[in-house]
């Protein structure tokens, strides 16, 4: 089963002096971080993604702003809102998604468990419905 789930990050602080979020690779998040990466200046109503990854591992982070992001894993999908700093999106390997821009001019920053790499992309949905309900990912990528 391919995980996808919110992580509460710690607030340090109060709303005298403000506030401090953090995560450190392989403790608040389960895996090693190797690239980050932020789109910007999307659209309201902007929609991008429309992909799922054969290996790679993502927290998704919106710091300003509000994103919608459909994760589809093959047989169902389930609606996250990104609308807090102190609240990441994690996505396994093996999971579709589809992410909406609420508001425009805001920041979506993505840490990544590999560097960048096209042929870990599937950017078709039935190929990866039928490699999602074949077992691809249950039997380790193969
Ligand atoms: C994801 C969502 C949340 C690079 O050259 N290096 C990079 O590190 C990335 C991420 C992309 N690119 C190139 C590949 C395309 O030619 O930038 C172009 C736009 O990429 P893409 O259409 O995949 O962008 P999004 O916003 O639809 O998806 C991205 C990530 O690719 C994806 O992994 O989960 O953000």
């Amino acid at each position: 089963m391919q995980e996808h789930s919110i992580i509460q990050l710690e607030e340090i602080g109060s709303s005298d002096i403000g506030y401090l979020s953090f995560f450190e690779s392989c403790k608040d998040i389960p895996f090693a971080i190797n690239r980050i990466y932020f789109t910007y200046a999307v659209p309201e109503n902007g929609h991008r993604g429309m992909h799922a990854h054969k290996k790679l591992q993502q927290v998704l982070w919106c710091p300003f702003g509000s994103i919608e992001v459909l994760v589809h894993d093959g047989n169902s999908q389930t609606s996250y809102k990104l609308d807090t700093p102190s609240k990441l999106l994690y996505i396994d390997s093996g999971l579709w998604r589809d992410i909406f821009w609420l508001k425009s001019s805001k920041f979506l920053i993505v840490a990544a468990s590999d560097y960048y790499k096209e042929d870990d992309y599937i950017r078709n949905f039935d190929e990866f419905k039928l490699m999602a309900n074949k077992g691809y990912w249950r039997n380790g990528g193969i």
